[in-house]
C-alpha cells in the first residue's frame, strides 16, 4: 500500500470524503488521491516520492510556481513578528494600495479569506446599494459554495435557479435568476421580465470552472451594456482570472470596466486570501462605513499579507511574465491544438493566456451544455496515463489547466510528448 493510500484510508475516516475540498479526492476519474508533501517550482513530490510536473497550481495562486524564495523570504520575516493580531496593520494599507494600482477600476477593495467569502460580500454589497434582491449567474461559472450560487437551472418555465446542494433553502436560491453563457438574448430576456428587480450580473469573465470556456466576441461588452442601461451592477468574478491574464486581469485583457471584481487565489501567494472591490459609491455601502455587513477574525491577516505582497509586487513590477506566460500558453495550447489536428481527435482546446482546456468532444465549447458532450470517460484514461507519466493535471474533464512562470520550454515539450505517445496509440 502506497503512503498516499494509507493516508487516504485514514482521512475518509476522519475528514468527509477524505479531503478538506471535493475536487482533491479524484472522484470523477476513480483513483487515490496523491496526498502531496512539497512542492518547488513547477513540481510537487507526494507522499512517495513521486514528482510531478503541475498543472494545478493549488488551482491558481502559483502563478511564479511553488515555494519561490521572494515569497518564502517575506512570509519568514512577517511570522517572526507575530502571526495574527486582529488589528488594522500597514500589510493591509499596502494591499489596497497596491491593488487600486494595478487595476484602475478598483477604488476601495475590502480583503476577506477566500473566493466564497469574497463573492458572498460582493453580492451583498451590490443588494445593499441597489435595494434590488435578484442576482445574474450563469451556468456552468462557479462562485465559490455560498448558498445563493448554489443554483442550477429550474424547470423550463422557471427561470428562478433551484439549490444544486442538499442543505440550500429554496428560500435562498429564488433571486438568483440563471443563464447561458455566451446567450445574450437569453440575458436581455431576463432584463426586459426582471430589470428593474436585478441588482447584479456576476459573471466569470473567462469561465474557468467548466473546463475553460472564452466570452465570445460581445458578450462581456453587452453584459456592460445592459447593466448600465439598468443601473445593475457587473461583478466580474476574477477569483481565476485576476492578475493572470493580465496584471488587471480579464478587465485589462478584454477592456471592459467591472462595477465590482472579486479576487481570490493569486493575490494570497499561496495563504487564504480573497477580496472584492471596485466603484468607490459601492464600497462605501459595506460596515463599518456604510449599512451592510460584513467582517472576518483573519481578514487582511499580515502572513497571508506578506505573502499575496510579494506575489503581486512581483507581477506589478514584472509585468514581462505576463508575455512570457502568454508565450508558454500559446506553446502548450497551440501544441496541443495541432496535436488534435495531426491526429484527427475528437477534442476541442479552449486557451487563453496561461489557462487552457482540453476537451474530449468534437463540438466547439461555447457554455456549459456544451462543455458537457464531453466524454469523461476518454478523459479519465487521459488522465490516468498523464499521471502515470508523471504530470498532474486537475482529476476532471471540468476544470482548467494552469500554467506557472516556473514551467520551461522543457516541461512544455515532455508534455506533449507524453500526450502524443498517448493520442498516437
Ligand atoms: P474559494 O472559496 O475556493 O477560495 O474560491 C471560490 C471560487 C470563486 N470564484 C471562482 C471563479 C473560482 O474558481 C473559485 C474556486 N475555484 C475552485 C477551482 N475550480 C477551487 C478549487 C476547490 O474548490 O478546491
Amino acid at each position: 500500500m502506497t503512503r498516499s493510500e494509507q493516508l487516504f484510508q485514514e482521512a475518509v475516516t476522519r475528514i468527509p470524503g477524505g479531503v478538506n475540498s471535493p475536487v482533491r479526492a479524484f472522484g470523477s476519474v476513480g483513483l487515490t488521491p496523491r496526498f502531496i508533501a512539497s512542492a518547488k517550482g513547477a513540481y510537487l513530490t507526494d507522499a512517495d516520492g513521486n514528482q510531478y510536473l503541475d498543472y494545478i497550481g493549488s488551482w491558481g495562486p502559483m502563478i511564479l510556481g511553488h515555494a519561490t524564495p521572494l515569497v518564502l523570504q517575506k512570509v519568514e520575516e512577517a511570522c517572526r513578528k507575530g502571526l495574527s493580531f486582529g488589528a488594522a496593520t500597514e500589510a493591509e494599507v499596502d494591499m489596497a494600495r497596491l491593488i487600486c494600482g494595478m487595476v484602475p477600476s478598483v477604488e476601495m477593495v475590502r480583503m476577506v479569506n477566500s473566493g466564497t467569502e469574497a463573492v458572498m460580500s460582493a453580492i451583498r454589497a451590490a443588494r445593499g446599494c441597489t435595494g434590488r434582491d435578484k442576482i445574474i449567474k450563469f451556468e456552468g461559472c462557479y462562485h465559490g459554495h455560498s448558498d445563493a450560487m448554489l443554483v442550477k437551472a429550474g424547470s423550463g418555465v422557471m427561470t428562478a435557479g433551484v439549490p444544486d446542494s442538499s442543505g440550500v433553502p429554496a428560500g435562498c436560491t429564488q433571486d438568483t435568476l440563471l443563464a447561458v453563457y455566451n446567450d445574450i438574448p437569453g440575458v436581455e430576456r431576463l432584463f426586459e421580465e426582471f430589470g428593474s428587480e436585478i441588482a447584479a450580473v456576476i459573471v466569470e469573465p473567462v469561465g474557468a470552472n467548466m473546463g475553460v470556456v472564452l466570452p465570445q466576441k460581445g458578450f462581456l461588452e453587452k453584459l456592460r451594456e445592459l447593466c448600465t442601461q439598468n443601473e445593475t451592477v457587473l461583478i466580474f468574478d476574477e477569483v481565476i482570472t485576476g492578475f493572470r491574464l493580465a496584471r488587471g486581469g480579464a478587465q485589462e485583457y478584454y477592456g471592459i470596466e467591472a462595477d465590482l471584481v472579486t479576487y481570490g487565489k493569486i493575490i494570497g501567494g499561496g495563504m487564504p486570501v480573497g477580496a472584492y472591490g471596485g466603484k468607490r459609491e459601492i464600497m462605501e455601502v459595506v460596515a463599518p462605513a456604510g449599512s451592510v455587513y460584513q467582517a472576518g477574525t483573519l481578514s487582511g491577516n499580515p502572513v497571508a499579507m506578506a505573502a499575496g505582497l510579494a506575489q503581486l509586487t512581483y507581477l506589478n513590477e514584472h509585468p514581462e511574465v505576463y508575455g512570457q506566460l502568454e508565450q508558454a500558453g500559446e506553446k502548450l495550447y497551440g501544441g496541443i491544438k495541432a496535436m488534435c489536428r495531426d491526429l484527427k481527435l475528437p477534442c476541442q482546446v479552449n486557451h487563453v493566456a496561461s489557462l487552457g482546456c482540453l476537451f474530449f468532444t468534437p463540438e466547439p465549447v461555447t457554455d456549459y451544455r456544451s462543455a458537457k458532450t464531453s466524454d469523461t470517460e476518454a478523459f479519465r484514461r487521459y488522465f490516468v496515463h498523464m499521471l502515470e507519466h508523471g504530470i498532474y493535471l486537475a482529476p476532471s474533464q471540468f476544470e482548467a489547466m494552469f500554467l506557472s512562470a516556473s514551467h520551461t520550454e522543457e516541461d512544455i515539450r515532455f508534455t506533449l510528448d507524453t500526450m502524443h505517445k498517448y493520442f498516437e496509440k
